[in-house]
């Protein structure tokens, strides 16, 4: 029994006690002054902590020096399978495709979206996945998602399982959405909602920090607690009593993300690999992805922030970009690798970050005091620090224009008007690959506002059939809707 569960069965004054034993203390400073409700509520928080994990982060990351500094020696290039028009083997593209499309006929692959991050730089007020996106109908993040889960359940003839994690900030609202959508077309008993995990957050003195006299400085435990949180909701479970096998990973973000790809996870599979990851090029040295290396024979992604920008800036001899694999957050994970990493323990298991952030506090007097610098830590992990404990695992290379484009920024780069121009540009492709006549602008973007639904086509592939079909072919002009 962990630490935490154990305390979910103890009184409020051993878990006191506990708190008091492990110099927390603190966190009780106002019981006496709560009332019944404000207690129960205090008290549920602090047991959800495990507190030898607290004091292994303060002893690991903030009390030392230069805590959490990121190990950069023998850093080299990771290896990477390349597209067919950049060196790869058309063949084994194939031969990927065929793999990964007789896995989801079989029903082995779920999809699984991390949807607990706050969107505070999109500065958005609501679940990120509920944000508009599409260019003519204004659809949701999460719409987009349903839909093409939806074609490609109907296209393998194996409805998908969908899961999709939240925050404590923004659970009721993202399952309220999906309510009020009917979710989206798909059945409803295969899209399953959990909560991520919480982690507290401490003074540079290790001390859990309260954000209010009953309250702890909680904040989302980053999205590598997926896999913890995949466990504990059972989600694993279900999974293996459907029979899938195979989790295909993205963020909310990525309006753009081929949701399952069959050729990506034909190579996971064929490989036996438990974790994979798709790259793209970087589009210029500074650009905010991490990088895809090998460390000492392992591959590990190392994030932007913690790169030098020298580093960044290495050429190869022919001048092109030294590391230049930038992770966009596309995994493909063998259910049993999650598994054994959700359960810990010992060498594999995903180690926290630590960020020196302002964190809001009440003082001795129970006042809240905001600070103007940073006054504490959170700790979070990351989902491809799993990596270099996978065994095989592969840097897929993906096509920017066909995966890539988040919203991320309010205006400027990975912003709303970025992804709607990566969305028109891509449905404008798609329309002059299968024959239309496209006007666009020096930058490919199509003039007219058009859309595609994933219904009529997810990819290339699955449009140019549709549109084969179609007896009579539109003509492109401003409001084309392909449904
Ligand atoms: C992330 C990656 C970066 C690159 C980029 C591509 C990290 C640290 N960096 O940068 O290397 O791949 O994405 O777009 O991941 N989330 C949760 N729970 C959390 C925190 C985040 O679900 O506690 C989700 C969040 O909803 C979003 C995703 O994880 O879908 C990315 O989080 P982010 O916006 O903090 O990461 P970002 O953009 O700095």
């Amino acid at each position: 029994m962990s630490a935490a569960v154990a305390f979910l069965f103890m009184t409020p004054d051993t878990l006191i006690s506990a708190y008091r034993a492990a110099g927390q203390g603190q966190v009780f400073a106002f019981w006496d002054a709560l009332d019944a409700a404000a207690r129960a509520e205090l008290a549920a928080q602090a047991a959800e902590i495990d507190l030898a994990e607290v004091e292994r982060l303060n002893r690991a990351l903030v009390f030392q020096a230069g805590g959490g500094g990121v190990d950069l020696a023998d850093l080299e290039p990771a290896p990477c399978t390349r597209l067919p028009e950049n060196g790869g083997r058309a063949d084994e593209w194939a031969a990927a495709r065929a793999a990964g499309e007789a896995a989801l006929r079989a029903g082995r692959v779920a999809a699984f979206t991390v949807a607990g991050g706050q969107g505070t730089r999109l500065g958005y007020d609501g679940p990120k996945g509920t944000f508009r996106v599409t260019p003519l109908k204004g659809k949701s993040l999460f719409q987009v998602f349903a839909e093409k889960i939806r074609a490609a359940g109907l296209r393998y003839g194996r409805p998908l399982h969908w899961f999709i994690m939240t925050s404590h900030a923004n659970h009721a609202q993202t399952e309220e959405f999906f309510a009020a959508h009917r979710y989206f077309g798909l059945d409803r008993g295969r899209v399953h909602f959990f909560r991520q995990g919480r982690m507290p957050a401490v003074g540079f003195d290790g001390k859990i920090l309260l954000e209010g006299r009953g309250a702890i400085a909680l904040s989302p435990d980053g999205h590598g607690g997926s896999l913890r949180a995949l466990h504990r909701s059972g989600a694993l479970d279900l999974m293996r009593a459907e029979g899938v096998d195979t989790i295909s990973y993205f963020q909310v973000d990525n309006p753009l993300v081929r949701a399952v790809d069959p050729a990506f996870l034909g190579f996971h599979l064929l490989a036996g690999s438990e974790m994979s990851s798709k790259m793209v090029p970087k589009a210029y040295p500074e650009e905010k992805v991490g990088l895809f290396c090998r460390q000492r024979g392992r591959v590990a992604v190392v994030e932007y922030s913690d790169m030098p920008a020298a580093r960044q800036r290495e050429t190869n001899p022919d001048g092109s970009l030294r590391f230049a694999a930038g992770n966009i957050a596309i995994h493909v994970l063998s259910r049993d690798f999650a598994r054994r990493l959700a359960a810990g323990g010992g060498e594999v298991a995903l180690p926290f970050h630590r960020a020196d952030k302002k964190i809001a506090t009440v003082d001795a007097a129970g006042q809240l005091v905001k600070p103007g610098a940073a006054n504490g830590v959170k700790f979070e992990m990351f989902v491809f620090d799993a990596l270099p404990f996978a065994a095989n695992p592969l840097v897929i290379e993906t096509s920017r224009a066909e995966d890539f484009s988040p919203v991320k920024n309010a205006e400027g780069v990975d912003s709303p008007a970025t992804a709607r121009d990566d969305q028109l540009r891509q449905f404008g492709r798609w329309l002059r690959a299968a024959g239309a006549e496209v006007a666009t602008d020096a930058s490919d973007r199509p003039h007219a506002g058009i859309e595609i639904s994933p219904l009529f086509g997810y990819d290339l592939d699955s449009f140019r059939s549709r549109w084969a079909q179609l007896p009579v072919k539109p003509v492109v002009v401003d409001g084309l809707y392909l449904e």
